[in-house]
């Protein structure tokens, strides 16, 4: 391959060994976003577009198990009132202008009211506001790419035990070690990855999202956001984080055999560390995305 003939090409190179990108990404942080064994319910919210999704969530649960109850009671009432022993001669009547009236009008009015709420919080996540921060997520079979677009320099993000790191998908004891070596426990299998995105606390933070080959999706469940990535479009997502902390996702949409094994790791950090870490990723990831390093050695 052509690109290994010159210095910058071998420092490329050099540069795109997982070992070594590991160490770019910033360490000690507290791991908040994750599934937890047996727990019920969402990840922390770490986002408004979170918190307010979560909301109403429990606010539509509340009205759904009202509903349930209400249409439970009716159903148990008629089944004791109206059986045939305590009711044998049934009531004729074909029409009753008022309930009809009533049961049109009550749920229009319960699902305008549904909608008043929802749709604002709809509008919020598609609304992209002003960027602090751009980052081009793009899905691959089977990892994830990333280009920080103002700073021109991308790199590939790979699950920990992944074919291209020397595993095979399986936590085996080199895996574990890896794991424990990058600052992840052994829980963290399937969900940490070689490279983490790294973002600041409390900035604007947009995702521009599209797929190489076939449809991924992607998605930091903490932050409540998930977005397809469609080879051929680009589709934005934004959050911004209120909490530093590492967080896990997981590619979304079936992509393929290996599908289960494309996490996305996201860690937010102070903005003195993403500073620091910007400094290093600059020189680790050598000016040009990494993306098309590889597409122009072709
Ligand atoms: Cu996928």
């Amino acid at each position: 391959m052509k690109k290994h003939l010159t210095l910058a090409g071998l420092l490329a190179s050099i540069g795109s060994l997982p070992a070594l990108a590991q160490s770019v990404d910033p360490q000690g942080l507290e791991i908040i976003g994750k599934p937890e064994q047996g727990a019920m319910g969402f990840q922390p919210a770490v986002t408004e577009l979170a918190s307010d999704l979560q909301w109403l969530d429990g606010m539509i649960l509340v009205i759904i198990t009202l509903i349930t109850l209400f249409v439970t009671g009716l159903l148990i009432w008629v089944m004791i009132r109206y059986n045939s022993k305590r009711n044998p001669k049934p009531a004729s009547f074909t029409h009753h202008t008022p309930v009809e009236i009533a049961w049109t009008l009550v749920p229009i009015l319960i699902l305008v009211g549904i909608g008043a709420w929802s749709l604002p919080i709809l509008f919020r996540q598609q609304e992209i506001p002003q960027a602090d921060l751009t980052i081009k997520a793009i899905g691959n079979q089977w990892f994830w790419s990333y280009e920080y677009v103002d700073e021109d320099f991308g790199f590939d993000s790979y699950m920990i035990g992944a074919p291209a790191l020397g595993g095979e998908n399986k936590k085996t004891p080199e895996v574990i070690a890896q794991l424990e070596a990058a600052g992840y426990s052994e829980d963290d299998f399937l969900l940490a990855t070689d490279t983490a995105v790294v973002v600041p606390v409390n900035k604007t933070v947009v995702v521009q999202v599209t797929g190489s080959d076939v449809i991924h999706s992607w998605t930091i469940p903490a932050f409540g956001v998930k977005q397809d990535a469609v080879p051929g479009r680009l589709a934005e997502l934004w959050f911004k984080a209120e909490r530093e902390g590492v967080y896990f996702g997981q590619c979304s949409e079936l992509c393929g055999i290996a599908h289960a094994y494309m996490p996305i790791t996201v860690k937010v950090v102070s903005e003195e560390a993403y500073e620091e870490w910007l400094g290093r990723a600059r020189e680790e990831y050598a000016g040009i995305p990494q993306t098309l390093t590889v597409a122009s050695a072709d």
